[in-house]
C-alpha cells in the first residue's frame, strides 16, 4: 500500500474559481432574517437602561432580543461559566453583546442599532493585567509546575540573571469573519450552519441557552475561510444567538460579521509579561530557571485556563532545565475576552525562555547559539509536567541545520558584514522547537468517523475534523485511499456534522489529522477486511491470501478479474455491512492535575530555525532576509500540505513578535480595530527566503500515518525574527540597551537604534 505523498489540496481548483461553498454562500432560504448585535460602548459599567422603542418601530425591524427572551441560560462559558451571552446588569468590555436586532436586511438592523438609547454608569476599568493582578482580580488561582530544587539550581549556577519579557496580542484576521445561519425545521428542531471548528461546543451552548436537548441541534460545517484558534470557542455566541432568533420566530436567520464588528467583538492572542531568573553553570549548562507569567486573559475565562496550562507544558521551551518553576496567573481585565490562538499560550512560553537566554548570552558576551546548543532536551530527559523525552529530534535537527546551513559560518558572514556596512546591519538567530501534541486535556483526544462504501464503490466519510484551509480533508482522503488502495478522487468528504459524527472535541491542538485520521484507519481497516473476507467466498480462498490493490483482487499476489466495484456490489447482495464507524482515543497519555505530572503528550514535534535579519540604520526598518529551517515532519504523508502549514505558521509568527501590535487606549476600546492601523505581513515583508528541510526520522506511531501534526507547532519559528532583529540593532549602536517587548515595530527599531 503506498501513500500519496506529494498530492495538492483537493480544495485548492475550486477555490480558486471561487466556486468553494463559505457560510455566507450557502442559498438563502425564502423568509430569511438578517441578524445584527447591539454592544456595550463602554469597558466597564452598571447598565441603567437599554431604550430600544425606536429603533423597534423601524420598519423591517422582526424583533429585538436581550437577555430577557433566553428561555434556558443566559450562559456561554465552556470550561467556567462567568459569561453571558447578553449582558444583563453589568457590562465587562467594550463590544460585549447586549441586544440582537433581527430585521429583514443587514442594512435595516444597521439603521435601527444607531435608535438604541443606552444609558450606562461607567465603573472603572482594568486595563493592565498587572493591575488585575494586584488587586487579586483572576480567572483562577494561579498554577505552578516544578521540576528538581530551586536551591540546588542556585548553588550549581555560577551566572544569575533576572529580567523581564512581554509579548502582544495577535488578531486572527481569518479571511472569513464570524457568522452562522439557523434554519428552523419541524418539531422545533434547528440546523445551524456555523463557521466553527467546534460543531459540539455550539451545539452545547444552544441547547443550554435555548433550554432544549442536543438532539434537537444539528450543527453542519462545510468549511472555514480561516480559524487559526478565533473559532474554537468565540464561534459560538453567534451561532448561540441566530438559533434562539430562530427558536423563536421560527424563521430562518443569519448572521455575518463586518469586519469591524469582529475585531471589537472578539478575543486574540493572550499578552503576557513574564519575570524571570535564570542561572547558568561555569560551562553554560542552565541549572536554574524561574519564571512567572501574567496572562491578560480579559474580561471572561473562554479557553483561558487551557492557554495557561499550554503556557506551563511549554514554559521551558526546547531545553532541558534540571531546577525549574514555572507559574502563570490569568489575570482578568476589562477587555475582549482573549481567546484560543495557533500555539494556545505555548508561543509565550518558548518567548520567555529564549528572552531569557538571550540575556544571559548578552550579560556573558557569547552567541546565544552557544547557549542554546548545550542545553537541547535531548532523549531521556524530564519535562517539568514528569514526561521523558522520546525519540527526542532536538539535537539531530540542529545538527542537520548545521551541516545543510552553516551557523557558524552565517555568524562569521554577519560579522563580517557588520564590520563591512554600516547603512545596512544584520543579526541572526536560532530557533529549536519542540512542541508537545495532544489536548492537554487529556479527555478530548478522541474522534469519531462514519465510513459508507456505496455499491458503485465510491465511498463517503464523515468524521468530526473541521476543514479550514489545513487540509485536513484531503489528508483524511488519503488515509481511505491509503487503506482501501483506491484513488483518492473516489472518495468524498461529507460536512462536519453533529447528527453524523456525535460529540466531537474541537478541531484544534493540531490534532485534527492525527485524531479524525486515526479514526478513518481504525473504520476503514475493519471495511477492509470484511471486503476480504467476502473476496476470500467468491474466489473461493483463503482471506489470508486476499489483497486489495489498485482497486483490485489480489490472490497469492496475482491479480484477479474481481475488480473493487464488483466486489462491493457483491458483498452488498450477499449483505455485508458496507458502513463503518470508527472510534480512536490516544493511548498512553495521562495527566494528574494534583500533581501536575504525567504523560500528556502523544509526542512531540522538533525542529529548528536559522533566522537572518536586514536593518536600515537609517530609517529603522528592516526585513527578514531569510529563514532555513530543518523540521521533523515525521514521516509525512503530505509534503505540499505540511510545508505550507510551516511556511504559514512561520510567517504568522513572524508577524506577531515584529509588525501586528494590538493597542487599546486607556477606556478599553481597541484602536487597531481596521487593516489601515493594524498590520500584518504581505508580500514585501514575508522573508525573501524560506527553505525548508525535511528532517529524516521514523515518525511518530501516535501520528496519524507517522506523519506528525503541523499546525502549530512552526509558529515557534517565527521566535528567532524578533531576536535576530535585535542583534541588528546592536551591532549598530553599542549602547542600545535591549529589552525583551514584542513587537519590535520599525518604530521601536529605531528608537533603539539612535538611544543613548
Ligand atoms: N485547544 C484546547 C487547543 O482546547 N486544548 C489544547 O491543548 C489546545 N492546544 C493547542 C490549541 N488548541
Ligand atoms: Mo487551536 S489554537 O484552535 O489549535
Amino acid at each position: 500500500m503506498s501513500k500519496i505523498t506529494d498530492m495538492k489540496n483537493t480544495d485548492t481548483y475550486r477555490h480558486l474559481r471561487g466556486e468553494s461553498v463559505y457560510l455566507d454562500d450557502i442559498p438563502e432560504v425564502f423568509g430569511t432574517l438578517h441578524a445584527l448585535v447591539f454592544d456595550s460602548p463602554v469597558a466597564h459599567g452598571k447598565i441603567k437602561s437599554v431604550d430600544y422603542s425606536e429603533a423597534e418601530k423601524l420598519p423591517g425591524v422582526v424583533r429585538i432580543l436581550t437577555y430577557k427572551d433566553i428561555p434556558g441560560e443566559n450562559q456561554i462559558g465552556a470550561i467556567i461559566q462567568d459569561e453571558e451571552l447578553f449582558a444583563e446588569n453589568e457590562v465587562h468590555f467594550v463590544g460585549e453583546p447586549i441586544a440582537l436586532i433581527v430585521a429583514e436586511s443587514e442594512r435595516i438592523a444597521r439603521d435601527a442599532k444607531k435608535l438604541f438609547k443606552i444609558d450606562i454608569e461607567e465603573l472603572p476599568a482594568i486595563i493592565d493585567p498587572e493591575e488585575a493582578k494586584e488587586k487579586g482580580s483572576f480567572i483562577a488561582p494561579p498554577r505552578t509546575f516544578k521540576i528538581g530544587i530551586s536551591e540546588k539550581g542556585l548553588n550549581n549556577s555560577k551566572y544569575i540573571f533576572q529580567g523581564s519579557a512581554e509579548t502582544g496580542g495577535q488578531e486572527h484576521l481569518y479571511l472569513e469573519t464570524q457568522g452562522s445561519y439557523a434554519v428552523p425545521n419541524e418539531n422545533g428542531h434547528i440546523t445551524l450552519y456555523s463557521s466553527t471548528q467546534g460543531p459540539t461546543a455550539v451545539q452545547q451552548i444552544t441547547s443550554r441557552v435555548l433550554g432544549i436537548p442536543m438532539n434537537m441541534i444539528e450543527v453542519d460545517v462545510r468549511r472555514l475561510g480561516g480559524a487559526f484558534g478565533g473559532k474554537e470557542d468565540q464561534a459560538t455566541p453567534w451561532a448561540v444567538m441566530v438559533a434562539l432568533a430562530a427558536h423563536l420566530l421560527n424563521k430562518p436567520v443569519k448572521i455575518t460579521l463586518s469586519r469591524h464588528d469582529d475585531l471589537r467583538m472578539t478575543g486574540k492572542r493572550h499578552p503576557y509579561k513574564a519575570n524571570y531568573k535564570i542561572g547558568l553553570s561555569e560551562d553554560l549548562k542552565i541549572q536554574f530557571y524561574e519564571v512567572e507569567f501574567i496572562q491578560d486573559a480579559g474580561a471572561a475565562a473562554d479557553l483561558s485556563p487551557a492557554i495557561t496550562e499550554r503556557t506551563l507544558f511549554h514554559g521551558t521551551g526546547s531545553y532541558y532545565i534540571p531546577n525549574a518553576e514555572i507559574t502563570v496567573y490569568s489575570c482578568k481585565t476589562n477587555l475582549t475576552p482573549n481567546t484560543a490562538f495557533r500555539g494556545f499560550g505555548g508561543p509565550q512560553g518558548f518567548f520567555a525562555i529564549e528572552a531569557a537566554v538571550q540575556l544571559a548570552a548578552d550579560k556573558l558576551n557569547v552567541p546565544a547559539h552557544k547557549i542554546q546548543e548545550i542545553n537541547l532536551i535531548k532523549e531521556g530527559d524530564e519535562f517539568p509536567y514528569g514526561q521523558f523525552a522520546e525519540n527526542a529530534e532536538a539535537i539531530n535537527s540542529w545538527k542537520t541545520a548545521d551541516k545543510n546551513f552553516s551557523i557558524e559560518k552565517t555568524y562569521e558572514e554577519i560579522l563580517k558584514f557588520n564590520k563591512e556596512n554600516t547603512k545596512f546591519k544584520k543579526g541572526m538567530s536560532l530557533t529549536p522547537l519542540c512542541f508537545g501534541i495532544s489536548f492537554t486535556n487529556t479527555g478530548l483526544n478522541q474522534a469519531r468517523a462514519l465510513v459508507h462504501i456505496y455499491t458503485d464503490g465510491s465511498i463517503g466519510i464523515s468524521t468530526g475534523a473541521i476543514e479550514m484551509g489545513q487540509g485536513v480533508n484531503t489528508k483524511i482522503k488519503q488515509v481511505a485511499a491509503h487503506v482501501f488502495s483506491v484513488p483518492v478522487n473516489r472518495i468524498k468528504l461529507e460536512t462536519t456534522n453533529t447528527t453524523r459524527v456525535a460529540n466531537t472535541s474541537p478541531t484544534a491542538a493540531s490534532s485534527g489529522a492525527d485524531l479524525n485520521g486515526k479514526a478513518v484507519e481504525i473504520a476503514s481497516k475493519k471495511l477492509l477486511q470484511r471486503l476480504k473476507e467476502t473476496a476470500g467466498e467468491i474466489l473461493n480462498a483463503n482471506t489470508n491470501d486476499i489483497e486489495i490493490k489498485d482497486e483490485f483482487v489480489f490472490l497469492n499476489g496475482k491479480k484477479t478479474d474481481l475488480s473493487w466495484d464488483k466486489l462491493v456490489n457483491d458483498a452488498y447482495w450477499k449483505r455485508v455491512k458496507l458502513s463503518e464507524k470508527g472510534h480512536y482515543a490516544t493511548p498512553e497519555i495521562h495527566f494528574d492535575k494534583t500533581k501536575e505530572k504525567g504523560h500528556p503528550f502523544a509526542y512531540h514535534v522538533y525542529g529548528t530555525a536559522i533566522t537572518v535579519a536586514k536593518v536600515d540604520t537609517m530609517r529603522g526598518t528592516y526585513e527578514i532576509e531569510d529563514v532555513k529551517i530543518v523540521h521533523d515532519f515525521g514521516k509525512s504523508m503530505n509534503i505540499f500540505l505540511d510545508k505550507g502549514q510551516v511556511e504559514g505558521a512561520l510567517i504568522q509568527g513572524i508577524g506577531w513578535l515584529t509588525i501586528e501590535e494590538i493597542r487599546f487606549n486607556e477606556k478599553g476600546q481597541l484602536l487597531a480595530n481596521a487593516l489601515s492601523t493594524y498590520k500584518v505581513p504581505d508580500i514585501h515583508s514575508v522573508p525573501k527566503i524560506v527553505d525548508i528541510l525535511e528532517l529524516e526520522t521514523e515518525g511518530a506511531e501516535h501520528a496519524v500515518l507517522k506523519s506528525k501534526a503541523v499546525g502549530e507547532p512552526p509558529f515557534i519559528y517565527g521566535t528567532g525574527s524578533f531576536f535576530a532583529v535585535q542583534n541588528a540593532i546592536k551591532a549598530f549602536n553599542p549602547n542600545y540597551k535591549p529589552d525583551f517587548k514584542a513587537p519590535i515595530t520599525h518604530e521601536k527599531v529605531l528608537t533603539g537604534l539612535y538611544q543613548e
